[in-house]
């Protein structure tokens, strides 16, 4: 029905517009125009006449579909929309929906339900519980109780999705309500994304900032998310103070190379308070206090130490085991306190330790250093590219060679799931795409790493997306027997990763593949992949990691 406000053209049989009329039109006003999905019987009648005007996603997997999704997320800054299939989808998709859930992406998650009037007889393909399932992963889980609900739930779903804590959602939907007639038009609503924060609070905090001689501050993921970066450059300026980042963070918030920087907090209890020792305040803002890892026993702050954390996130602030926490969106807190602090830009800070020099042979024949191969990434990489990081044993090559310095360009999972990265990659430059920023996104991936959501390759290559993946091909689950050599667990089975040829995989999904043996090779192999219309696969054969946490 051309110059109709519905988009599909498949009236009720009382001319009425339908629940999917009514959606469509609702999801095209909130700008939810891109579905990642992978389609099941009971999806396909939400999928039916799909609009010339929305895209559709494919992910072969579902866990590729939804970390996709929270990648595009991330890339534009806005809710992305996801539907699976029913419960077995679901089921599949939950390893990325905790890293979503931990990284504060918000997604629409919907899966199709068996009929309404079947369903209390489980046929085939029932979603049971289906509200019971995604918990606790989501903020929010719901099966409309009629049809005529729907438009109102994907409302009220997007809401929830964005405001702060910002999360994943879960709408389960019968597939006969999308042909039922809707009530009318949706309701369409806004909300915030930024809660302000209690401004005594915020002064006192100021007030304990100014006593301070000696603090130390932890930038976590939140404010990169915030789009706090130059906001939390100018607060630590003023505050004149050393700045690190909180331990495993899946965004880099704070410039790696700044005169400040002291680099990221160790992983375990006593290790943080090592750090913090000597320092009478440490203001935390946008991270957990802490994202511990390893249990090493320790005083949770040393004595004569005290700690201040700012969050937009009540779970995080209420699960700090010591500290004052303040709740709040981490820009207008950052604003707000560097108004209010007086200005110490001239303090004598402790100046950053130096780090042992590394030499690297770059002429070695493979397998390859570690530091080879990242010490030649960090040549012919892009300064605007983004970096997605699952190479889990090489953390510490990561931030020698390639720093973060730009904001919004570094990514990781956010939940310790691996299977995050290539898929996350992906949605990342999907998304890139779709906010018309032109960068090649670099996925430094562990040969173990690359085989959990493998599929999303397809996607990449199926869009041309611009990618480079550099898998580390050390033959192992390299980080897995440092673990066990902390842990003292001889004997671990199921470490070692044969026979895997990745380059013939990634060729079989479409992308362009290259095995390189030496740096030189990798060199050029990254240059051609950076003038390729679409995205390449470069296998590195590596040494692993000395079965010791370095
Ligand atoms: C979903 C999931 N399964 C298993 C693990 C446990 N795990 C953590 S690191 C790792 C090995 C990663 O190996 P690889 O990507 O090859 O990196 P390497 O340690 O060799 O550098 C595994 C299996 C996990 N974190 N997430
Ligand atoms: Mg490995």
């Amino acid at each position: 029905m051309p110059g109709h406000p519905y988009g599909a053209d498949d009236r009720s049989m009382t001319n009425q517009p339908t629940v999917r009329d009514v959606t469509y039109d609702l999801l095209r006003t909130l700008g939810l125009t891109t579905v990642f999905g992978n389609p099941g019987s009971t999806e396909e009648t939400f999928l039916k006449n799909f609009p010339d005007d929305f895209t559709y996603v494919l992910g072969l997997q579902e866990a590729s579909v939804v970390a996709m999704a929270d990648g595009f997320a991330q890339s534009t800054g806005k809710p992305a929309l996801v539907n699976v299939h029913t419960g077995a989808g679901t089921g599949n998709a939950m390893g990325s929906l905790i890293a979503a859930y931990k990284g504060n992406t918000p997604l629409i998650v919907t899966a199709g339900q068996q009929t309404r009037e079947m369903v209390s007889c489980d046929p085939y393909l029932t979603n049971k519980d289906a509200t019971l399932l995604p918990l606790p992963w989501v903020k929010w889980a719901y099966e409309p109780a009629r049809a005529e609900d729907v438009p109102a739930a994907f409302m009220r779903a997007y809401a929830v999705a964005m405001q702060p804590p910002a999360g994943p959602v879960y709408l389960s939907i019968p597939l006969d309500d999308w042909d039922k007639p809707a009530l009318g038009p949706a309701v369409v609503r806004t909300v915030s994304h930024r809660v302000s924060p209690d401004a005594t609070r915020v002064r006192e905090f100021a007030a304990r900032m100014d006593a301070a001689q000696n603090p130390m501050v932890v930038f976590g993921p939140e404010v990169d998310r915030a789009g706090a970066w130059d906001a939390g450059v100018a607060f630590a300026e003023k505050f004149g103070a050393a700045v690190y980042a909180g331990p495993l963070g899946d965004r880099v918030s704070f410039p790696e190379r700044h005169p400040l920087y002291r680099g990221p907090l160790a992983l375990t209890i006593a290790g943080v308070t090592e750090a913090i020792r000597g320092h009478d305040l440490v203001i935390v803002i946008g991270a957990q206090v802490f994202r511990y890892y390893p249990y090493v026993a320790g005083e949770y702050l040393p004595e004569g130490s005290e700690l201040l954390q700012i969050t937009a996130d009540p779970e995080v602030a209420g699960a700090a085991p010591v500290g004052d926490s303040l709740l709040g969106d981490p820009l207008l807190v950052l604003e707000q306190l560097t108004d209010l602090i007086t200005d110490q830009s001239d303090r004598k800070i402790s100046p950053a330790p130096q780090l042992p020099a590394v030499t690297v042979d770059r002429d070695e024949s493979a397998p390859l250093s570690t530091d080879a191969v990242w010490s030649t990434l960090a040549e012919v990489k892009p300064a605007d590219a983004a970096v997605v990081m699952e190479s889990t044993s090489t953390m510490a090559e990561l931030m020698r060679w390639l720093p973060t310095t730009r904001p919004g360009s570094f990514f990781a999972t956010a939940s310790g799931g691996i299977g995050w990265g290539v898929p996350g990659a992906v949605g990342l430059a999907l998304g890139d795409r779709a906010r018309g920023a032109k960068r090649t996104v670099v996925a430094t991936i562990g040969d173990g790493s690359f085989q959990y959501s493998i599929q999303a390759i397809w996607t990449a290559a199926q869009h041309r997306l611009p990618m480079v993946f550099v898998v580390m091909r050390n033959g192992e689950y390299s980080i897995l027997k440092s673990f066990a050599e902390l842990e003292q667990t001889p004997g671990v089975p199921g470490l070692e990763l044969p026979g895997l040829d990745i380059a013939s995989i990634a060729t079989g999904f479409g992308c362009t593949a290259i095995n390189v043996d030496s740096t030189e090779k990798l060199a050029h192999a990254f240059t051609d992949a950076l003038n390729t219309d679409g995205p390449t696969v470069i296998v590195v054969p590596t040494k692993p990691k000395p079965a010791h946490l370095g």
